[in-house]
């Protein structure tokens, strides 16, 4: 069954700027936010918490199973520091958001986040390990790398994506 509303993956490392994005965007484009963090821990899809990293061990197989006749029926933001889990049929674009390591390093530190958990994650930016992981998922036409370093590339991008979504209205009704 072909969707009426798209779906959209909202990605990038910790801290990136994927939760403002995703709920600018439900705003102006009437999508829902969906959180996959709050699904993690709401539905418990998780084999317990890791108290190094401070963050649930996820039961991808749970999860998938949790989220997906809300996601075949379309028309979901999906917010998620991964994004290969989600089988290529459900998703129509995937938003790759990147920021410079020194903005990233006082998100992270903000947040208070463990040594090793913070060097990670700042790791993980350099090395794009998002960017790679969406590019080797999905057709490369649906991946979007966009910068998230302050409020003004923020408005753009969800200008950006919000055209994006009218588009696909207009060429899917
Ligand atoms: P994520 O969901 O990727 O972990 P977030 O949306 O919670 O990120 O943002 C983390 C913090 O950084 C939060 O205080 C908002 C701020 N932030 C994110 N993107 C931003 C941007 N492009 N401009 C200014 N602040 C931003």
């Amino acid at each position: 069954m072909s969707r009426t509303l798209p779906n959209i993956i909202i990605t990038g490392t910790p801290g990136v700027g994927k939760t403002s994005h995703c709920e600018l965007l439900a705003e102006r484009t009437g999508l829902k936010h969906l959180s996959v963090n709050d699904v993690v821990k709401s539905k418990e899809c998780h084999e317990g918490w890791d108290e190094e990293y401070q963050s649930w061990i996820v039961d991808e197989d749970k999860l998938l199973d949790a989220i997906e006749d809300e996601v075949k029926q379309g028309g979901c933001i999906i917010d998620w520091h991964a994004c290969d889990l989600f089988p290529k049929s459900w998703i129509d674009l995937v938003v790759v958001l990147r920021v410079e390591s020194s903005v990233l390093y006082d998100r992270l530190t903000e947040r208070k986040y463990p040594e090793l958990k913070l060097q990670e994650n700042l790791d993980s930016e350099i090395m794009e390990v998002l960017l790679q992981e969406a590019r080797d998922s999905y057709d490369e036409e649906i991946v979007v790398e966009l910068q998230s370093n302050d409020a003004e590339q923020m408005d753009e991008n969800v200008d950006r994506i919000e055209a994006w979504f009218k588009r696909w209205k207009e060429n899917n009704s």
